[in-house]
């Protein structure tokens, strides 16, 4: 099986031997060749899990891969509290000694309890705030629950579907991650242990706002970063409605935003991209695609048009409707890369 960037995984985990250059082409012609291909062939069989014990090492976590080459992040660890292969992939969690509980699959780091809540709102509410009255949500993904404890404060919010491939990820937040996996309370969301592309496939027109909450483009997440993916999401969404899913780094990974948001331009009304800071995940920062579908009075998402409560707002910890505008300012550098712009 070969993933995102025609490569097998374990040639991919192999750094030392992965030309970068070489796969950020292969992506571009992928994003698009496949860009009519058929949703369904998203589903096929993932390569057995590997074990990433080898990112332990005297009790320090070093987060290696070949998406950010000659650079580690590392977290230096008070306690193993769970490490095991699941049928998708390897899921580890640990205490650290200054970032609090630590959720890690196939080796990368999704969330850690000192910053996760940086990601989950502004995921959440960026979307969210930008339409005017969302009453369908579904989230692909976000297996921790961090993005449905976000939605879940939205009241005019009637039903949040969730769709995760990998039911262990649930199980494993629900009992060590409990701050985050707390989202899953809420009686509005539904889960669907399934390949999000089918769910959308059997529900067509039918949601305001998607969220894609994935892991990298390596692995069980690469076809989440392809533009039949994306071709399924604006099918299944409402007039108006919109999407955002996890956009990568702008100081990593603009040779392959720039090619997605491209490839993916005459899908929708709007394709836009914001970014928060987190100290946690590769370089700092990581990035939202926003892509609106045509119809409803608004255009874009750089704007909320619902004021947040001060109830809401003295909950949350990084968005505020001032950053919710800032967040789509981006540097000179990556403006040109994904846009082309001066
Ligand atoms: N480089 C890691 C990106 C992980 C993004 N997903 C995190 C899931 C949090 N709910």
């Amino acid at each position: 099986m070969t993933n995102f960037f025609g490569s097998t995984n374990l040639e991919l985990m192999s750094s030392n031997r992965c030309n970068y250059t070489t796969q950020l082409f292969t992506l571009l012609l992928l994003s698009t060749t496949l860009l009519f291909t058929s949703v369904s062939a998203m589903t096929s069989d993932f390569p057995p899990p590997q074990s990433f014990s080898h990112l332990i090492i005297d009790n320090w976590f070093h987060e290696r891969g070949p998406l950010w080459p000659g650079q580690s992040f590392s977290l230096q660890i008070k306690q193993i509290l769970h490490h095991a292969q699941s049928q998708f992939q390897d899921i580890l969690v640990f205490d650290s000694v200054h970032h609090g509980k630590v959720l890690v699959l196939d080796g990368v780091i999704q969330c850690t309890e000192r910053d996760e809540f940086s990601y989950q709102e502004m995921m959440a509410h960026i979307p969210l705030f930008a339409h005017p009255n969302p009453k369908r949500v579904l989230v692909i993904g976000g297996g921790d629950g961090g993005v449905l404890r976000e939605i879940a404060r939205h009241p005019s919010v009637e039903e949040i579907c969730i769709c995760e491939l990998d039911k262990e990820v649930i199980e494993v937040s629900k009992k060590y991650l409990p701050f985050m996996a707390k989202g899953f309370e809420d009686p509005r969301v539904q889960v669907h242990i399934m390949d999000g592309a089918k769910f959308m496939e059997e529900n067509q027109g039918s949601f305001d706002v998607i969220i894609t909450d994935s892991s990298d483009p390596v692995g069980p997440a690469s076809v989440l970063f392809e533009t039949p993916f994306y071709k399924a999401m604006h099918g299944s969404l409402r007039e108006g409605g919109i999407v955002c899913t996890q956009g990568e780094c702008v100081w990593l990974h603009v040779d392959l935003i720039g090619p997605l948001v491209k490839a993916i331009t005459p899908l929708f009304e709007t394709v836009e991209y914001a970014y928060c800071t987190i100290p946690s995940y590769p370089s700092g920062q990581i990035g939202f695609i926003l892509a609106r579908k045509a119809g409803g009075d608004v255009r874009g998402c750089k704007e909320p048009v619902r004021e947040a409560g001060d109830d809401v707002l003295k909950e949350l910890r990084y968005y505020t409707p001032e950053i919710h505008r800032a967040a789509f300012v981006l540097p000179a550098f990556a403006n040109r890369a994904i846009f082309g712009e001066k």
